[in-house]
């Protein structure tokens, strides 16, 4: 019955559409449409059914699927029916990523273009460039505050530069991940802008409020995101005489999709990008896209719903296009973006797994693995046709952002526990090395998160400054077992620009307008090319982290079962110190890897008789994958050196 209404509407849509579309040849959009018509009109009306303007509504979701349809590029086209038969392309173990500011990087996005060798000397074949689009001159939180969605901002380039640079990448099989910051925009957005001056139609686009009433409902349940730079989740506007709500800084303005123009617009928005070459789109903050009194206004049902029904229309005019969903959540939430109660993937395909990442820097710090298993055994199995977005930092502050019960499980006081890590990675800890920054302190809760690059967090900074060669070995040595966990867990490994050089914290980068107060921009490195050229001289610690990351990115493109088919099995193992999981694959019999990493710095052993199946006699000889090399085995126990880590599989 409702399938038949769907249709009768299906057809009533594309005939008011005709004059537009029948001119042009769209076989394909109509089979897309009508296989998911029935999902997007469903989702589409349990979000929207209840407005009166519900149909016209849903004529112009159509029109806009139809419109970009009509302008994707002929290759592009041609790369979705690729994509569509081969539909597990992106959990190959073939991709590896990395995540750049393009001013960072190389000035700008020409400058990226000109770079592309670089990736392909490293092996890294997918490219992450963070914000581009328009942003004020100011304060922008990175990019993170949008003023024009459709134009790149001039700092980075042109639309041009971006078509080049798309293009080359793709005629080097290497994939463009392009931001797209959903939930908000920038207060200079024309949709603000219009809504400062009292243009009632724009001001529905955000949440406003003439009183205190509602907003201090809403403060009841909500938590703070920047609450040392940005607290409270509303801003008076003075243009405007509204409270606006501001989860972020005060100047991102979050977007009300109770309104479904607000929706149309973003999927617009979202198609207009992949038309323009984005292989993947990453959606900033998804878990902040419903808002409802008395809730912590992340994680809504609602937000799903809208999350599935972006994947829906974007199936239907731009299949091969996949979402990155970065929801830094709890375990048992993030899981859920990859869609609740299917069988594979309904809303984003990838998501960050900052579970494993917020874990592996626990392991750092207290050399123990028990946290890092326990946390892991609490992070649900995730849907086929889903893969994780594996990485040891980003641009982001490190959240601590696993379960207190977990912590409690691993045998630790969850607050002194938390203020422990805290102390460590800001060097207030005797034991510790690292020099990081505090970011995003509460002071009434006395939480925070961490800033600092990867090598100044794991020693290499106080090392180098030092001249200690032995704790410059050690620190290059963590650099690269983190990397080997991120290369072998099960998903895309996501390198953070900069860290294959070993980069430490830019200490002067607060000093600049517009970037005092966030310690973020410690790790959000401008890259010395001068320096990076020591990647070729031996003995440097350029070419000791860059060459072994190059040799490791090779190693794992050519083992079939790092592809992410839900096929890892973690082993517990008696020896605290270390990581151990097993990889394999069962429509690939004969293959299987083990990965074992030693977090602590004195080398560590680990009985092969423990491990089902891994016993050296049992199936020939070991080799390490990763060097090429036997590993070391005393009376079939297997010596794990200091921060060392293997990739072990049986000799065929
Ligand atoms: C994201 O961040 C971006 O990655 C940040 O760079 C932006 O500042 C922010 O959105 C606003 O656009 O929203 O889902 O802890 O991890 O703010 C999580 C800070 C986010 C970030 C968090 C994150």
């Amino acid at each position: 019955m409702y399938e038949q209404v769907s249709h009768t509407l299906l057809n009533d849509i594309l005939n008011q559409l005709k004059p537009e579309i029948y001119k042009q040849d769209i076989r394909h959009f109509y089979t897309r449409l009508g296989a998911n018509f029935y999902a997007i009109h469903s989702l589409f009306s349990k979000l929207y059914g209840n407005r009166p303007d519900f149909e016209q509504q849903a004529l112009r979701l159509v029109e806009t699927m139809a419109r970009n349809y009509i302008n994707r590029p002929d290759e592009l086209h041609e790369l979705d029916t690729k994509r569509e038969r081969d539909y597990n392309w992106f959990l190959s173990q073939q991709w590896v990523g990395m995540a750049l500011y393009s001013q960072g990087f190389a000035d700008n996005l020409q400058g990226v273009s000109k770079n592309i060798g670089y990736f392909q000397e490293l092996g890294v074949n997918l490219v992450h460039i963070m914000p581009i689009m328009r942003c004020p001159e100011g304060e922008s939180d990175g990019g993170y505050a949008v003023s024009d969605f459709r134009q790149i901002d001039s700092r980075a380039g042109t639309l041009d530069d971006l078509k080049q640079l798309s293009s080359e990448l793709r005629n080097r099989d290497i994939l463009l991940v392009l931001d797209v910051v959903v939930n908000h925009t920038s207060n200079e957005h024309e949709w603000a802008q219009c809504a400062r001056k009292g243009d009632k139609h724009y001001q529905d686009y955000f949440y406003t409020f003439s009183t205190r009433n509602v907003p201090d409902m809403f403060e009841q349940s909500m938590p703070e995101v920047f609450p040392d730079t940005s607290p409270g989740n509303f801003t008076w506007d003075e243009d405007m005489q509204r409270w606006v709500m501001t989860v972020f800084n005060d100047y991102q303005w979050d977007l009300n999709y109770s309104n479904p123009a607000v929706f149309i617009e973003m999927l617009d928005i979202l198609l207009y990008w992949a038309n323009l070459g984005a292989d993947i789109l990453r959606l900033d903050a998804v878990a902040f896209l419903w808002k409802k009194i008395g809730s912590t206004c992340q994680n809504e049902r609602e937000a799903h719903l809208i999350l599935q029904l972006m994947k829906d229309c974007c199936q239907v005019t731009a299949p091969g296009v996949v979402f990155i969903a970065e929801a830094i959540v709890a375990p048992v939430e993030v899981i859920k973006y990859f869609g609740e109660d299917a069988v594979i993937a309904k809303e984003c395909e990838i998501a960050y797994n900052a579970t494993f990442m917020a874990l592996l820097w626990d392991t750092v710090a207290t050399k123990n693995v028990k946290l890092l298993n326990q946390g892991l055994k609490s992070l649900p199995v995730k849907l086929e046709r889903a893969t994780w977005l594996n990485y040891i930092r980003c641009h982001d502050d490190i959240g601590l952002g696993f379960d207190d019960s977990d912590i409690a499980l691993a045998g630790y006081e969850p607050s002194r526990h938390r203020k422990f890590l805290i102390d460590y990675y800001t060097g207030h800890f005797d034991d510790s090395y690292a020099s990081g920054l505090p970011f995003g302190l509460n002071e009434k809760t006395g939480d925070a998160r961490i800033s600092g690059t990867l090598a100044s967090l794991v020693g290499l900074q106080y090392a180098l400054e030092a001249g200690d060669m032995s704790i410059i070995d050690d620190s290059i040595k963590i650099i690269l077992l983190l990397h080997s966990l991120i290369m072998s867990f099960g998903g895309i490994p996501l390198l953070y620009y900069g860290d294959e050089l070993g980069t430490i914290n830019d200490d002067n980068a607060l000093n600049e307008p517009g970037k005092a107060g966030d310690s973020r921009w410690i790790h959000r490195p401008t890259i010395d090319w001068s320096k990076a050229e020591q990647r070729n001289i031996p003995g440097t610690v350029e070419y000791k982290i860059f060459s072994a990351l190059k040799r490791m990115i090779a190693v794992r493109k050519e083992i079939e079962v790092f592809a992410d088919f839900n096929n890892r099995d973690l082993l517990e193992v008696e020896n605290p110190h270390l990581f151990v999981f097993d990889r394999a694959f069962s429509a690939m019999p004969g293959q299987r890897v083990l990965v074992v990493a030693n977090f602590d710095a004195r080398p560590h052993v680990l009985g092969l008789d423990e491990l089902n199946g891994w016993a050296e006699n049992q199936n020939g000889p070991l080799i390490d994958l990763y060097s090429g090399q036997s590993p070391d085995i005393f009376n079939r126990t297997l010596v794990v050196p200091g921060y060392g880590f293997y990739w072990l599989s049986h000799v065929i």
